[in-house]
């Protein structure tokens, strides 16, 4: 099945008002590139100022709660940020297991909680150096969509993306066979998991994409795309990662 590739932004807690700006030129280098999507999660305040700034550019949140309301004091809802102009969010993203000690299941009731509000998921998982080194990294993803991965997921909402977490924001990547073999044990995960709809469902490769190793990266089997975090943040950066997509 033919794929889209999806270029992803994640500006994790980065930004302001003034740094939107970079949206114009990364707007306008989505709209030169028409077979490829594009997107930038934002902070949570950031997200009804870029969604004004380019309507054009679908606009994320980087993380949102799993109940629809209620009694969570500092907490932010798929409701709440599809008001304000986000059409997807980013969940299960490895800082927020590392940091808020997320776990798969919450990755999970994430994910449905922004599927009822008809928000498109990208839905991370990847594994530890620790985990890699102890030849581990296949079984450790494979049970990660396990738990995580809802049994209605398909392409129309769903994106999965696969970021080790030794390569993020440190510059080291896998060698290009590494990606493809974990990019192919997740298709069959979710081949396993939600049969023919699996075809359709896009798995992306995080971790320290630039405009230098994007052109080899997305040219890999089962890749569909990249989620980009340090890249993201300037339109000079993330515009040849676009460029190497299209
Ligand atoms: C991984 C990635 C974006 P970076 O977190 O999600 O970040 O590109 O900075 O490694």
């Amino acid at each position: 099945m033919m794929r889209r590739k999806l270029v992803a932004g994640n500006w994790k807690m980065n930004g302001s008002r003034a740094m939107l700006v970079e949206l114009d030129a990364i707007a306008a280098a989505a709209s030169a590139a028409p077979g490829v999507d594009v997107s930038v999660a934002v902070p949570f305040t950031l997200i009804a100022a870029a969604s004004e700034r380019v309507p054009n550019l679908a606009i994320g949140a980087e993380d949102v709660h799993e109940a629809d309301s209620g009694a969570h004091t500092g907490c932010v809802s798929a409701g709440m940020v599809k008001e304000v102009g986000a059409s997807f969010t980013i969940v299960g993203h490895s800082e927020r297991r590392a940091d808020q000690h997320e776990t798969s299941h919450d990755a999970w009731a994430k994910a449905a909680a922004a599927r009822r509000q008809g928000l498109h998921v990208i839905l991370c998982c990847g594994e530890t150096e620790a985990e890699r080194d102890a030849d581990r990294a296949e079984r450790v993803v494979q049970a990660q969509i396990e738990k995580s991965v809802p049994d209605n997921a398909d392409g129309s909402w769903f994106t999965l993306a696969y970021e080790p977490r030794w390569a993020i924001g440190t510059g080291r990547t896998p060698t290009l066979d590494e990606i493809a073999a974990i990019h192919a044990i997740a298709r069959a995960k979710l081949r396993m998991l939600i049969g023919d709809a699996a075809a359709g469902v896009r798995i992306l490769y995080g971790g320290s994409v630039t405009g230098a190793n994007a052109a080899s990266i997305l040219a890999t089997p089962n890749v569909d795309g990249a989620l980009v975090g340090g890249a993201s943040l300037t339109a000079e950066k993330f515009v040849p990662i676009i460029e190497a997509a299209a």
